[in-house]
């Protein structure tokens, strides 16, 4: 059982240990992320500052160019993810088209990211993400990046929230960790993570209220009867944080505006799904399992309902009548 306080590092190769044909391959690949993902963080704390200091034309104290930290972030994690030389393909959120890395080519694993998730809330102080799902390498062709989101071998996030946390699964629980800012490592501060059976919070932007269908309406009505409570931050890693600990539901439904509902398959909807489902938990687009569907393409959307099971399982009975 590891213990409160063991250095990621550590931990990733205690892990690989465990699994006797392991080659240390995911261990590097997840080693080079999150080296991408402390960096990040010292950038995102710093963002009151760069955009004072960048406010002349966008030009910083060292004379360079401020780039927008969600592009920074991109450009960060394509560098690491590249440079480590274990991804054969890289998708990510900010690109259209994936990335083949030179020195991937013998790369194991796929990797699809959202760089920094919820950015319309970097100017507000509110906390912000990074999102990843990694897949094996198939073919060696592009279809390897549209794998279902049950076939994941790693998935996780870092939360850039008041502290910063990296919870991460392999399918085998999910584990979090905390930076310490003063020594630049995660140490493990919430070891095997579970979400209650049940819990009071549902979150889901109400101002979409009218265009949901009646079946979705009436749960969320009912809700109202009950003892809930509403929280809705609008970054999805800090409201999946929140569901992860507490409880709860968290929904992102298709609506009269979008059929598909707003989150990403590859490195919103399926991450969290896999997080949540190894943490005790269930995911739906409320008519099939979220880790079941193949994707068709790299940016597609999918609605979730996600969170403790007694939530989402009363939910469906809704979504059924
Ligand atoms: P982004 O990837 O462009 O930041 O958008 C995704 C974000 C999620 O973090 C959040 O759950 C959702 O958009 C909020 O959307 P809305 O403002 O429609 O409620
Ligand atoms: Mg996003």
């Amino acid at each position: 059982m590891a213990q409160i306080g063991m250095d990621l590092n550590r931990f990733i190769l205690e892990e690989e240990r465990s699994h006797p044909k392991a080659t240390g391959s995911l261990s590097l690949a997840l080693t080079a992320l999150t080296s991408a993902a402390r960096i990040i963080s010292s950038h995102v704390r710093m963002a009151g500052l760069a955009d004072i200091l960048g406010s002349t034309k966008n030009i910083n104290i060292q004379g360079e160019e401020v780039q927008k930290l969600d592009v920074l972030s991109n450009n960060i994690l394509i560098q690491h993810l590249s440079d480590s030389g274990q991804f054969f393909a890289l998708a990510s959120e900010e690109l259209d088209e994936p990335v083949f890395p030179e020195k991937g080519k013998n790369g194991k694993y796929t990797i699809a990211f959202d760089p920094l998730d919820g950015s319309s809330n970097i100017n507000v102080n509110v906390s912000i993400g990074t999102i990843f799902s990694i897949h094996k390498k198939v073919k060696g062709n592009i279809q390897d990046i549209l794998q279902e989101g049950r076939k994941q071998v790693a998935a996780g996030y870092i939360v850039y929230g008041s502290s910063t946390m990296l919870v991460y699964s392999t399918g085998n629980g999910v584990n979090g960790f905390t930076l310490d800012p003063s020594v630049g490592l995660f140490l493990l501060s919430h070891p095997r993570m579970e979400l209650p059976e049940r819990g009071k919070i549902y979150s889901i932007n109400e101002a979409n209220y009218s265009k949901w269908d009646k079946k979705l309406k009436s749960y969320v009505d009912s809700l109202k009867e009950k003892n809930s409570s509403a929280r809705y931050i609008g970054s999805m890693v800090a409201d999946i944080h929140r569901t992860l600990i507490k409880g709860g539901i968290f929904c992102y439904p298709a609506d009269l505006k979008n059929k598909n509902g707003k989150l990403r398959l590859l490195y919103e909807v399926a991450p969290m799904s896999f997080l949540i489902e190894q943490a005790g938990g269930k995911a739906t687009t409320g008519s099939k399992d979220t880790l079941s569907i193949k994707p068709e393409s790299i940016h597609q959307r999918a609605p979730v309902f996600l969170g403790s099971k007694s939530n989402v399982e009363e939910l469906l009975t809704f979504l059924k009548k």
